[in-house]
């Protein structure tokens, strides 16, 4: 049994997509983005009351990189992966994990555009720190990118990265990463990305957030 417990348009979306992309079948549960996270029954699940958890087998996965290790592994003819022996496997394995790097800088903004609901909470600053950061991840997948792909052929590599960057999006235009807009764009047209789309917005209500939108 293989089963998602998701919120729209966080990281889980990550899990989703990689799931749609396989083709398998598996549940999905989701969740609010609010305090039911923190409640029984999912505390139990996931003690920390973040998403994805992935259910799998009997065991549960709460990092979205293992989550994304797990189901290739799990699934190798879907050939998302890159197996230890293939010489794509370290390249494959950073992507996996650079999405965090990306992600924990769209956490932060998203505190603060988003979670923190009075102006005088938010941090001008802070705003434009973790913006100015998040460009530089963005950069570092702009120089990465080579060819159509991450790697040589489309993996999850494109998926966490992806995810991240449609998160990311919300902060820093695309413009100034041409190879990064183009390659997002591909994304967008795969059918596995809208499947994990949310019908209506669950956490973003713009789709962007200037740093320097604050009362003076
Ligand atoms: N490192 C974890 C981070 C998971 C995480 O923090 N998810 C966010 C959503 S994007 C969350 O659930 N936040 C709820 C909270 O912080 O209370 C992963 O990659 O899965």
């Amino acid at each position: 049994m293989i089963r998602l417990h998701h919120c729209h348009q966080t990281r889980s979306m990550r899990s989703l997509w990689l799931l749609h992309e396989m083709g398998i079948d598996f549940d999905l549960v989701v969740y609010p983005f609010d305090k039911t996270l923190r409640e029984e029954p999912y505390r139990s699940l996931n003690p920390t009351g973040r998403v994805p958890t992935l259910e799998i087998d009997g065991a549960v996965v709460t990092e979205s990189g293992a989550i994304a290790e797990v189901l290739c592994e799990r699934f190798p003819a879907a050939g998302l992966g890159r197996a230890p022996d293939d010489a794509e496997r370290i390249p494959w394995l950073n992507w996996i994990h650079f999405a965090e790097t990306i992600s924990q800088h769209c956490a932060a903004l998203t505190q603060q555009h988003v979670a923190l609901r009075e102006d005088q909470m938010r941090s001008p600053i802070v705003m434009q720190l973790e913006a100015r950061r998040l460009a530089k991840t963005l950069g570092a997948v702009e120089a990465g990118l080579r060819g159509d792909c991450l790697l040589a052929s489309f993996s999850a590599a494109d998926v966490g990265i992806g995810q991240a960057v449609y998160m990311a999006a919300h902060f820093v235009r695309l413009d100034g990463f041409p190879k990064v807009a183009a390659w997002f764009d591909r994304l967008q047209a795969r059918a596995a990305y809208r499947m994990a789309l949310p019908d209506e917005p669950g956490l973003y209500l713009r789709d962007f957030y200037p740093p320097w939108d604050l009362p003076q």
